[in-house]
């Protein structure tokens, strides 16, 4: 069991307040996290004593700079559990995960006539760079289709995987549906016909535990931004020999190991795939947010998200004329997307705004999901965890309050 009152201590912008006398109620945790104070302290520390360029200097402030940086990929490699910290390369953000992967391995490997297969509840990120390179290659998209309850409906999924299917990339939690997808039996099935499978674990890494060596996923991604850690930080875990025959992605400074005028030969894993100066301080604070999270254990975060998620949706669904997307509480993450008839996602996000709730409305980066579900917005709670049962009455009284504004 997690000390609740303990972890939002750590917390400072929860004691904030939205509005002059309102305090805030964050419950926009699927789009950001908030920081707590290990990291924020980490970060200035290092500016404050450590910084320097890292991998160039002969100086001890880099040496010292590279150590922090390097120990940060250690502690992250041992977070999801990969065979070894030259597997994890550091990127921006989830969405440049899938865009290596894209560029780099799809270029190499996709050709005329080959297949991706996806699903319709991803995240654009997981989406758009499959397009661009399907358009480029002359390869097709195919998708696993979702069936009404948010779920993935596998009953097909024997005819859209084939010999032609060259890479399956599906996320492992929806961030409107909050559906916790089958992954390793995904994985299993993409295998099974030859596949190369990607992960997009944006929203699954941040709340449970996840370990690539036991799903045998090939790559998997996630942002540092959803996991407590700092914006401008990502992650690609890649399998080695996947990661050892891929090409570069960006050239520059730091991937090379010898220069010539008309060419070049690649630094070894995972530099070959980091380009320039990179996120150094953002590394160091990811790096002291995966200590925080583990030190408090993934799978007491996932048990207190899957308590406040259950006590969520019961609470939502005494508002009349709500409607909840997604499934049962036991199959799914800390994410509530709901509707209230005769009101727009946006009105409601902005009144309970004044409430001092911040939740998402829109698409959440979900337009054909949100198409097929023929809408085209919904208003989405998320939570983590520091989310108590009493923020969740708050957003639930101040829905009633939006009901009687529309005068429903
Ligand atoms: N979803 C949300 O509010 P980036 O933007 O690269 O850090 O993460 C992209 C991404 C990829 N996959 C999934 C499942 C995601 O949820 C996200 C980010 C945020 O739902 C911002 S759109």
């Amino acid at each position: 069991m997690l000390d609740i009152a303990k972890i939002r201590a750590d917390f400072p912008i929860l004691a904030t307040e939205a509005y002059p006398g309102v305090p805030l109620i964050y419950l926009d945790n699927a789009a950001s996290s908030q920081k707590p104070l290990p990291v924020i302290q980490a970060m200035s520390d290092y500016y404050q004593g450590h910084h320097a360029n890292v991998h160039r200097g002969i100086h001890k402030l880099s040496e010292d700079a590279t150590n922090l940086y390097e120990g940060a990929r250690e502690k992250v490699a041992r977070f999801i559990n990969a065979p070894d910290s030259s597997q994890i390369v550091w990127l921006r953000n989830a969405t440049e995960g899938f865009n290596l992967v894209a560029y780099s391995w799809g270029r190499a490997n996709i050709q005329a006539g080959d297949e991706i297969l996806l699903t319709e509840m991803e995240h654009h990120a997981n989406l758009v760079p499959w397009q661009i390179l399907a358009e480029e290659k002359g390869a097709a998209l195919r998708f696993v289709p979702f069936a009404a309850d948010g779920t993935l409906d596998l009953s097909n999924l024997g005819d859209l995987l084939t010999e032609k299917t060259k890479l399956f990339s599906f996320t492992a939690m929806s961030n409107v549906f909050g559906t916790i997808n089958p992954v390793k039996e995904l994985v299993e099935a993409g295998h099974a016909v030859g596949a190369v499978v990607m992960v997009d674990a944006a929203q699954s890494v941040p709340h449970m535990p996840v370990d690539v060596q036991a799903l045998d996923c090939d790559f998997l991604t996630f942002s540092g931004h959803k996991m407590c850690g700092p914006t401008g930080i990502g992650v690609l875990y890649g399998r080695r020999e996947l990661l050892e025959a891929m090409p570069p992605f960006m050239g520059g400074g730091d991937m090379i190991r010898r220069v010539h005028l008309t060419h070049s030969s690649w630094n070894d894993l995972p530099w070959k795939f980091e380009a320039g100066t990179p996120s150094i301080v953002e590394a160091i604070g990811l790096g002291t947010a995966v200590d925080y999270l583990a030190n408090l254990g993934m799978d007491n975060i996932h048990a207190h998200e899957q308590f406040i998620t259950n006590y969520a949706l019961e609470a939502l669904s005494e508002v009349t004329g709500v409607t909840i997307y997604g499934p049962p509480a036991s199959q799914k993450g800390g994410v509530a997307a709901f509707t209230i008839k005769g009101v727009h996602p946006h009105d409601i996000a902005e009144l309970v705004d004044k409430d001092g709730i911040a939740i998402r409305a829109g698409h959440h980066c979900a337009m054909p999901l949100h198409k097929k579900l023929g809408i085209s917005a919904t208003a989405r709670a998320s939570f983590y965890l520091h989310t108590t049962t009493g923020e969740v009455d708050k957003l639930v009284e101040s829905l009633h309050r939006v009901r009687q504004i529309f005068r429903l």
